[in-house]
């Protein structure tokens, strides 16, 4: 394993003197985070989790790191890896080690060792677990077995987790509950759409520099993260194209006002790419035969399957960093295609992931469900659950406060029109 890191019986980070930078960070994500600062307050003084122990695998950024914070000051012991090799924030890394969280995180690690970070974490043996990609949970299905007794259940972040997890369970392979955070209103609606649009646009325009006014781009996939992504670029003047396989999808960005078209058409015309599917080869070599030259390709999607990289070096003649997170690579006919943070999530790669107000909702079900699972977690069934529609409701009315957004309150009488049936014309 590479040299030069930071590390003690509880950590190895980067740089332990990158702390201070990181605890900057932090402080600022902490001051848009107002529902995790009322959750905080509440159960550091009740110490709901107190007792139990939490590993985390999940994107190490400012805004994490809040909720790492906020889970350890409500009782929980926890050890944390990142989830994916280019998303870890050092600095971050770096202050969470120093307030004395057990955390196994670096930029830029291989394979090898992102599977020995997470062993790592598990040596704690968990009471729960919490993932974005399920990596975590299928490790310790795969590899610690002798771990899940003692696990109450687990939680997951994200789309692709969520997908592989009920597969798991379809197959009565998952042998511990899951709650499926992604799909609460207050996260699939606010961090999928809001959160992926601004910060891959962030990202490639931070890798890039590029003017996106009059580009042709083109958004694979219009689902949740699609549509953000989609929304965004046509609010900066870009004129966006979406392929999709789902003809309801299809629909809704063609209503949306974009231009719907096979990947072997948009591949001819696009100037800017970026894959949101959460499915495999979406750009392969026969794509990148037509693109123009200076065609730019990136993927926002959790895993970096989307773009097949193996295809495009067989077609390169040759390749070169050119900017940070841009390597631009050569056809053998002198067009020049661009891709992004290697095809992975170009957000968390290339720029800082979704803002902290977004992360605000999302981390806000993460925690509430620790306390679930904490409660109740000995007596839930083993599947994927969803978040009950009074935790969205309620971190809903705690973030509207915190907007200055007034709420109209129904009147006794139209409560009960709502409940009268009989009532028509
Ligand atoms: C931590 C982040 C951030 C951020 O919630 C988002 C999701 O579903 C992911 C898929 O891997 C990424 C995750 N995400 C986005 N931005 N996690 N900190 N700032």
């Amino acid at each position: 394993m590479s040299e030069n890191f930071s590390t003690s019986d509880h950590f190895k980070v980067r740089d332990l003197g990158l702390a201070k930078a990181g605890r900057m960070k932090i402080d600022w994500a902490e001051s848009r985070m107002p529902v995790m600062a009322a959750l905080r307050e509440e159960h550091a003084r009740k110490q709901s989790l107190k007792g139990f122990r939490i590993t985390g695998c999940l994107h190490v950024t400012k805004e994490t790191a809040v909720l790492i914070e906020a889970l350890a000051a409500a009782g929980a012991q926890i050890s944390w890896s990142g989830c994916n090799p280019l998303s870890t924030n050092d600095e971050v890394a770096a202050a969470l080690a120093e307030a004395g969280i057990s955390i196994y995180a670096w930029h830029g690690m291989n394979t090898e060792e992102f599977y020995w970070c997470i062993d790592k974490t598990l040596e704690q043996k968990p009471t729960m677990t919490l993932d974005d990609g399920a990596d975590l949970i299928f490790r310790v299905h795969d590899k610690h077995l002798d771990l899940i007794e003692g696990i109450l259940g687990g939680t997951e972040e994200t789309t692709t987790g969520v997908h592989r997890l009920r597969a798991m369970s379809r197959d009565q392979a998952l042998k511990y509950p899951v709650i499926a955070v992604n799909d609460a209103e207050t996260k699939w609606d606010f961090d999928n759409v809001y959160g992926t649009g601004q910060s891959s646009l962030d990202g490639i325009l931070r890798a890039t520099s590029v003017l996106l006014a009059g580009k042709n781009f083109v958004v694979a996939g219009y689902g949740h993260c699609g549509s953000g992504c989609a929304l965004r670029a046509a609010g900066m003047g870009a004129s966006v194209i979406a392929t999709e396989v789902k003809p309801t999808a299809a629909l809704k960005a063609t209503l949306n006002g974009h231009r719907v078209m096979k990947m072997d058409e948009a591949a001819k015309v696009g100037d800017v790419f970026i894959t949101a599917t959460g499915m495999k080869d979406i750009l392969v070599g026969r794509h990148f035969e037509t693109m123009k030259d200076g065609a730019i390709v990136c993927n926002t999607g959790h895993y970096d399957c989307e773009i097949n990289l193996v295809e495009l070096e067989e077609l390169a003649e040759s390749k070169r960093t050119i900017r940070d997170n841009c390597e631009e690579y050569v056809m053998k006919d002198g067009r020049r295609i661009y891709v992004l943070a290697q095809g992975r999530l170009v957000n968390l790669a290339a720029a800082e992931g979704h803002p902290s107000e977004v992360m605000d909702m999302s981390f806000a079900n993460q925690f509430l469900s620790m306390v679930k699972l904490a409660q109740e977690g000995k007596d839930l069934e083993i599947a994927v659950h969803d978040i009950p529609e009074a935790q969205d409701q309620q971190i809903a009315a705690i973030k509207l406060e915190t907007l200055d957004a007034g709420l109209d309150v129904l009147t006794a009488e139209q409560i009960a029109y709502d409940d009268d049936y009989a009532a028509g014309t």
